[in-house]
């Protein structure tokens, strides 16, 4: 199954979507099933409806832990590397993991979870994550991992659309040479949460914490009470595995759902070519588990191969800019995956900061989240893997549960800025506007996919109306990414950004109506609209236009807007916070009341040279205030 050349990649291509059900049940029989399934694929895109292993049984837990410790039980399964370089780290075998999961999932039943039940977890970036993750999957409760950057009010919402019973967090965390208090944050979020039971709470940072008689426990105390016996939960391939919360074009963010079977072996797949990973090799991927990347490409994928994956707990430039080198020379990492915000942002620091660390063990280098820019691909690959590794631009997306579109590591002749070409069971498809395709090379359109991968989407939690309708509507019979997308000559894909009010901020995904929603809460704006604008590090940086009922006048103004971005970080999170704000007097709307973003986004972008048709707007004149007043 694994692929080593071009040619292997061609077949196994071709295989897959000549006989798409063959080629899966290929890869998924690799892996250790309690049943074997009866249909490999039942599926419409329509409803949508798509099942894969149909009747097939397992527990993926059993896959990423128990089935590797009679060959490897002894191998480090998660290295951890502590925000503090000075602190000790951890290393915890296979067998050390699967003692710990199993531990970890006797207390969540314990204190009353059981299969089905849904999980909040909100934790620092430290094995504990990964061990709450694993042990949910064990017993067959329904993870929710919330990034720690969230704040109470976005930790309630998910709470609420999910119903979680129970909540798992830590004390605080720690994060460059910031702490989070994030038991705090998650006592805030639980008044308005009825569904929630218990709180199990890590220790991390010894802060003082609220604990609530009968609600909360200390996870180290739960631990004591609890033997490492604990039987896998039988799985259904379409059992619920985990919900992640994801931002969209319009109102609250969706719960994206993905299930046992097909999402394992889909991570699984995916990380074992695209990075064409070898026994023994440690791999760094450096996104938090909050993300979709953190589950697919630290702890399931990884695992589910038997591989050695790396932790980190800190920041990029904590304590400073060298601390990836730092890490990847310590830990002899060989495979890297990382943002391009990361890059960019460290290729600021000078290349001092890289010189002085020993970075031979590479072997592979990822890209994912963002676009990455021609002078980022270049640096990474001259100063990082000084022109000897592979650099995988992978593009793919929560909803798509592991990467679409991206090169396989030494076997796909890579281009800068070009995610390449699909993997294999990926039929990609440019529209144009209209729906109807746009075919041959040389092109550009709406970025599509034509067929189902078992690692995609199964609905959205609690509401799959909502899924039809994001996902399976805009082009009947195709799933729409919300991506752009060209078509080289070659036939290579580079995927150009967003085509709605999805904004991409440093690697985060960012709703506009939720920042425009939450500026709106503060009590002295009557309205706002927020596009996103080039940003050199950041990818897009967060432009916010306001009316306020009152104009500010200049000595006030910076206070108000000081109070608006306090507004949004309490209400989502600091990811979320403008970049810029400009108080308006009015908006350019269209005489049906719609918000004219285009023109936004142009002056935004310093573009008021040619802002294009303004006559259907219903007061041309604000245009022109707004372009004067520009920040
Ligand atoms: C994995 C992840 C998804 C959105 C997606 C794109 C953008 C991701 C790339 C990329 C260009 C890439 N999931 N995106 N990877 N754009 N090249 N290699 O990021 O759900 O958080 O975001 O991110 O716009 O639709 S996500």
């Amino acid at each position: 199954m694994r692929i080593r050349t071009f040619d292997d990649y061609q077949q196994a291509y071709q295989q897959s979507v000549e006989d798409p059900e063959a080629f899966w049940a290929g890869v998924a029989q690799e892996f250790q099933w309690r049943k074997p399934w009866t249909k490999t694929l039942q599926w419409n895109f329509t409803e949508p409806n798509i099942k894969w292993f149909v009747g097939g049984k397992l527990n993926i837990t059993e896959n990423c832990l128990d089935r590797h410790l009679a060959e490897r039980g002894d191998q480090p399964a998660i290295i951890w590397e502590p925000n503090d370089p000075h602190e000790a780290g951890v290393t915890l075998t296979y067998r050390m993991l699967h003692d710990q999961v199993c531990r970890m999932a006797n207390v969540l039943k314990r204190n009353g979870v059981g299969k089905g039940d849904r999980v909040c977890v909100y934790m620092p970036m430290v094995p504990e994550l990964a061990i709450a993750v694993l042990a949910c999957a064990r017993i067959g409760a329904i993870h929710s991992v919330v990034f720690g950057g969230f704040s109470a009010q976005s930790i309630a919402d998910r709470i609420n659309d999910a119903q979680c019973r129970l909540v798992i967090t830590a004390d605080g965390a720690y994060r460059g040479n910031k702490e989070i208090p994030l038991k705090s944050v998650v006592d805030d979020a639980l008044i308005g949460c009825p569904s929630v039971e218990k709180v199990i709470v890590m220790t991390r940072t010894r802060t003082p914490v609220a604990m609530l008689k009968g609600r909360d426990v200390w996870m180290e105390q739960e631990l004591k009470q609890v033997t490492a016996d604990c039987p896998a939960e039988e799985m259904d391939a379409e059992d619920v595995l985990f919900i992640l919360y994801t931002s969209g074009s319009t109102g609250k963010p969706k719960g994206v759902v993905h299930t046992c079977g097909g999402y394992m072996v889909y991570a699984a797949y995916t990380f074992e070519n695209v990075f064409q990973y070898e026994p023994g090799q440690v791999h760094f991927c450096t996104a938090d588990i909050g993300w979709i990347t953190g589950h697919s490409y630290i702890v399931y994928g990884p695992l589910a191969c038997g591989a050695t994956s790396l932790l980190f707990e800190g920041v990029p430039t904590y304590p400073d800019a060298g601390r990836f080198w730092d890490i990847v020379d310590k830990h002899q990492v060989n495979i890297l995956y990382t943002a391009p915000t990361a890059i960019r942002s460290l290729m600021g620091f000078g290349l001092d900061k890289v010189e002085n660390h020993d970075l031979s063990s590479l072997k592979v280098l990822g890209s994912v989240g963002e676009p990455i820019n021609a002078e980022a691909w270049h640096w990474y690959d001259d100063h990082i893997g000084k022109n000897r590794c592979p650099i995988v631009d992978t593009w793919w997306q929560t909803e798509t549960g592991g990467m679409l579109i991206s090169p396989i590591a030494g076997v796909t002749k890579t281009k800068p800025t070009y995610a390449t070409l699909p993997l294999p069971g990926v039929q990609p498809m440019l529209v144009d506007e209209n729906g109807k395709e746009i075919e041959g090379n040389g092109v550009s359109g709406n970025l599509c996919m034509k067929f189902p991968w078992p690692g995609i989407l199964r609905t959205t939690w609690g509401d799959h109306e909502r899924c039809r309708q994001t996902y399976f509507s805009t082009y009947p019979g195709l799933y729409f990414t919300g991506d752009g997308c060209l078509r080289d000559e070659d036939g290579y894909y580079r995927i150009t950004g967003r085509v709605d009010d999805v904004l991409n901020v440093s690697g985060h995904r960012i709703g506009t109506a939720e920042v425009e929603n939450a500026i709106n809460m503060h009590t002295g704006v009557v309205e706002s609209a927020v596009v996103g604008y080039p940003h050199d590090i950041k990818g897009q940086g967060i432009y916010a236009y306001v009316i306020a009922d009152a104009m500010p006048a200049d000595h006030d103004a910076d206070l108000t807007k000081r109070d608006i971005l306090a507004t949004v970080s309490r209400v989502i999170g600091p990811i979320a916070k403008p970049d810029k704000i400009q108080f308006v007097s009015g908006l350019p709307k269209t005489r049906s009341g719609k918000i004219m973003r285009r023109i936004l986004r142009k002056i935004a972008e310093g573009d008021t040279s040619n802002l294009g048709d303004t006559t259907t707007l219903l007061d041309p004149a604000v245009v022109d205030e707004i372009k004067a007043g520009a920040v």
